[in-house]
């Protein structure tokens, strides 16, 4: 097994086709609920946990979730990070992520460079990730003052898409939001893929098997959900309905 978190990912991708992974906000579940729901979910076969959550502010709950998590996993633990709170030195590795179409230069280089020497010294994994908010985009689109990319605008996505790729990001995440009304269409996904080496992360309003097998068939190669498992009391059984939908394809 490869040593490092992205090794892993692109063994797992190339063994089984398509990787479901699982996002937990530690400050709005709290830490004891996010370890359950995340032995839960590696149970149904996610393939990692991601840590992260658009408003989470504090390193403390960040660092006393994730301790607890990997406490009870063993699948990688990834941090998602929406600003410079967002690193914590337990976490196996971090999406280092640029949000390529925030307004802000905030979002798009300065919070990862008020962050970079925090990763270092922690000795954290960085895996560099473009980051593409698809229509508003909810709490994240709002917070990260996105200019959303229509939903029927594939060429922009895969415009930033490309260019991210160029730049030298080794993945990159179509991102509907969390919680979103729709999912990032297909039709967009095959687009944008098509043009793409690198593996490509689509989330943001997929709750169930069909929706995530639609995306995967249109050329996802990881899906992230993170609602599903708060509304769900059945975690390990509804990741499982998606793992078993993707995998394979
Ligand atoms: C949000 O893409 C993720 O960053 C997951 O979205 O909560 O809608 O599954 P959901």
């Amino acid at each position: 097994m490869p040593d490092s978190v992205e090794g892993r990912i692109k063994e797992a991708l190339e063994e089984r086709g398509a990787l479901h992974m699982t996002l937990l906000d530690p400050q709005k579940i709290g830490s004891e609920r996010s370890a359950k729901i995340a032995s839960e979910a590696e149970k149904g076969g996610t393939f990692a946990i991601m840590v992260g959550g658009s408003t989470l502010a504090s390193r403390n709950d960040l660092d006393t979730g994730v301790k607890k998590i990997k406490s009870l996993v063993d699948v990688p633990v990834i941090l998602f990070p929406n600003d410079i709170a967002g690193v914590s030195k337990y976490a196996d590795a971090i999406w280092f992520m640029s949000l390529l179409n925030s307004r802000l230069t905030y979002y798009v280089i300065d919070a990862q460079a008020m962050a970079a020497y925090t990763v270092k010294s922690y000795g954290l994994e960085a895996i560099p990730l473009g980051y593409i908010i698809i229509g508003p985009g909810g709490t994240v689109g709002y917070v990260g003052q996105a200019r959303g990319i229509p939903y029927d605008r594939p060429e922009l996505a895969t415009a930033y898409a490309l260019a991210s790729q160029m730049l030298g990001t080794r993945f990159i995440y179509l991102e509907a939001g969390s919680g979103a009304k729709a999912p990032v269409p297909p039709e967009m996904i095959k687009i944008v893929k098509s043009e793409l080496d690198v593996p490509l992360i689509v989330g943001g309003g997929i709750r169930n098997g069909s929706s995530a097998k639609a995306a995967v068939e249109a050329g996802a190669d990881i899906i992230v959900t993170g609602n599903l498992i708060e509304e769900t009391g059945l975690v390990r059984e509804s990741i499982n309905e998606i793992v078993t939908s993707i995998e394979g394809r």
